[in-house]
């Protein structure tokens, strides 16, 4: 089979002071970094929906990039197993082992869902064998249940209870497809679970019922042999005004109301933390602190903006910081899919290369710099210190739980008025942080 990106080798790395524009400067497989290779803490991921599917398409104008990969028409299983063949050129030559994906990412959609099917069974045949020889296999799939009109009103929280036995189905589907290609999770993104106006929703029916969809995917998804996490990707909003899973701690205080939360974990997007008014690293901390940290969806939005850009990551402290996390957690039990697109204006195939280059190196950068400030130490230990006064006395009886309301209460008493709790210092930190970035 003849290549598809005829003119792009295998990406090598170069290093910092390297011009080529097709070579990592950063990110170096092999290079270990806190006792394990870079290529073990950044399990990279590649979106097949945007880096295989979109071409430039806004709501004011059409494609700019040929995405047919040869194909002579767009939307037929000649072009999906077209998707397919680029897709393995692309991961080898980037030396990405993942990949992830939507149901409808993968075959053109039919009218009737046994067709959908049959293709979604002749599609992951043809990727089966493509796996074979390789290490890449499927970090995580998802089955797309926002996209079709029928979804208008959601799907687990659909008033249709056809429309929820539609989503049911492909989400069978789509779990039967990520066991068979080897996926290490499986994704709900909330879609259009949510709503537009109170005046027509009852919102625990619908959080009932979403929750009763997601309790039905555990249940079949073990009895198939599916052993990874469950993901929920939380999203304040886009396409709906008000998405249920808003963010981190919204999800995972669902889960826990409905007995979800030993087999989920968070799939935490970077831009849509901000979208929901936190920091990246602020769902991401909100994950680990409850065991719940299981996948990252790494791309970046775009401060002017106020929707979902799915830019690809070029901020070095959003990706330090990132990374500051996941090494806290002891890594991830799935992995860094680049949920990013390219601008509309970067139409070649060239710059579908730039773009990973730039998300690969600049988690690499991450990487470096998070252990660099882990080993500096000087941020965990000002932290540590700031809470000094519960190591002793009566802050040690407060962790501990041994005291009363009326032992402080007299303690409060003698001492008049307790004096300033220290400066947080955060100018001081964030030139520490500064520091270790750039030297
Ligand atoms: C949408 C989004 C999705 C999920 C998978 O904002 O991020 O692509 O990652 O459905
Ligand atoms: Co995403």
């Amino acid at each position: 089979m003849s290549e598809i990106f005829a003119n792009i080798p295998v990406i090598p790395y170069e290093g910092p002071a390297s011009k080529n524009p097709l070579a990592f400067k950063y990110y170096d497989a092999d290079r270990v970094i806190l006792g394990k290779k870079m290529s073990e803490h950044l399990p990279f991921a590649m979106a097949w929906w945007h880096n295989l599917g979109a071409a430039g398409t806004d709501m004011f104008g059409r494609d700019t990039a040929d995405k047919s990969f040869g194909a002579s028409e767009k939307g037929t299983m000649e072009h999906a197993r077209a998707k397919v063949d680029a897709g393995f050129e692309f991961m080898k030559k980037v030396g990405i082992k993942y990949f992830c994906f939507h149901d409808v990412d993968l075959v053109p959609e039919a009218d009737d869902i046994k067709v959908t099917n049959q293709r979604l069974d002749e599609i992951s045949d043809y990727i089966l064998e493509k796996m074979q020889g390789t290490d890449i296999k499927c970090l995580w799939g998802t089955a797309n249940m926002f996209g079709n009109p029928r979804f208008m009103n959601g799907a687990g929280s659909s008033n249709s209870a056809d429309v929820f036995c539609f989503a049911a189905a492909q989400v069978k589907k789509a779990l039967d497809i990520t066991v068979k290609l080897g996926g290490r999770g499986y994704v709900f993104w909330g879609g259009r679970e949510g709503y537009e106006t109170l005046l027509n929703t009852d919102v625990k029916f619908e959080q009932e019922n979403i929750a009763r969809l997601m309790h039905l995917a555990v249940d079949y998804g073990r009895s198939i042999g599916f052993t990874g996490d469950f993901y929920i990707e939380p999203k304040p909003k886009e396409p709906m005004k008000h998405q249920y899973d808003f963010d981190a701690a919204t999800a995972i205080g669902f889960l826990r109301q409905y007995g979800l939360d030993k087999d989920f974990k968070m799939n935490i997007e970077a831009n849509h933390a901000t979208l929901a008014g936190h920091t990246f690293q602020h769902d991401l901390r909100i994950s680990t602190i409850n065991g719940m940290l299981g996948s990252i969806d790494a791309n970046q939005g775009d401060t002017l903006l106020g929707w979902d850009t799915d830019e690809f990551p070029w901020s070095v402290y959003e990706a330090t910081m990132c990374m500051y996390e996941v090494l806290k957690n002891g890594g991830l039990t799935g992995g860094f899919n680049f949920d990013s697109k390219n601008r509309r204006t970067s139409n070649t195939y060239e710059d579908m290369f730039h773009a990973y280059i730039l998300g690969m190196d600049t988690f690499a950068l991450g990487l470096i710099k998070a252990a660099a400030l882990i080993e500096d130490g000087r941020l965990d230990q000002f932290v540590a210190d700031r809470y000094a006064s519960y190591k002793t006395g009566i802050g040690a009886k407060i962790r501990s739980g041994e005291t009363t309301l009326e032992e402080l209460a007299a303690y409060a008493d003698q001492l008049g008025a307790p004096d300033l709790p220290g400066s947080g210092r955060q100018e001081y930190l964030e030139s520490v942080v500064n520091q270790v970035l750039f030297s």
